[in-house]
């Protein structure tokens, strides 16, 4: 059955120029891209994104960075899709994720890790709620 999942291309895989090699490796996968935007996220959005991370001692860091640019957000959808994505992007830690995954394969830093993905399906549908609303 098919599912769909919230992909941000973070402000570092935008600034250096990732975002093409990031979507044709999603769409060679056979993932469907249904919608895609360009902005830059703001402060309330990325701290209620992370609000899980809250008092966490990169926190500070890690919004500053969210919101440094602008940010690629696609839904992504295909069976599966949601731990089919995970597994593409690989560990958080762009140092320990595996060749073969983005993170991997093109990051070499804990906090700037070029791309985030929902983790569950219940997580997915808020994260869709939160960024793409039927107003865009
Ligand atoms: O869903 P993930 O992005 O894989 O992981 P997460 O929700 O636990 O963390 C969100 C982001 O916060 C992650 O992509 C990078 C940053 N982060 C998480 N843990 C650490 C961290 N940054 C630093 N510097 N150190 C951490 O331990």
């Amino acid at each position: 059955m098919n599912e769909q999942t919230l992909v941000i291309i973070k402000p570092d895989g935008v600034a250096r120029r990732l975002t093409g090699r990031i979507i044709q490796r999603l769409e060679d996968k056979g993932l469907t891209i249904t919608d895609i935007k360009m902005t830059t996220m703001t402060a309330e959005l990325a701290k209620e994104h992370y609000q899980h991370l809250q008092g966490r001692p990169f926190f500070d860091e890690l919004i500053a960075f969210m919101t440094s640019g602008p940010v690629v957000y696609l839904i992504i959808e295909g069976p599966q899709a949601v731990a089919v994505v995970r597994r593409m992007i690989g560990a958080t830690n762009s140092l320990e994720a595996e060749p073969g995954t983005i993170r991997g394969d093109f990051g070499l830093s804990g906090t700037q890790n070029i791309i985030h993905a929902s983790d569950t399906p219940e997580n997915a549908r808020l994260e869709l709620l939160r960024f793409f609303t039927q107003s865009d």
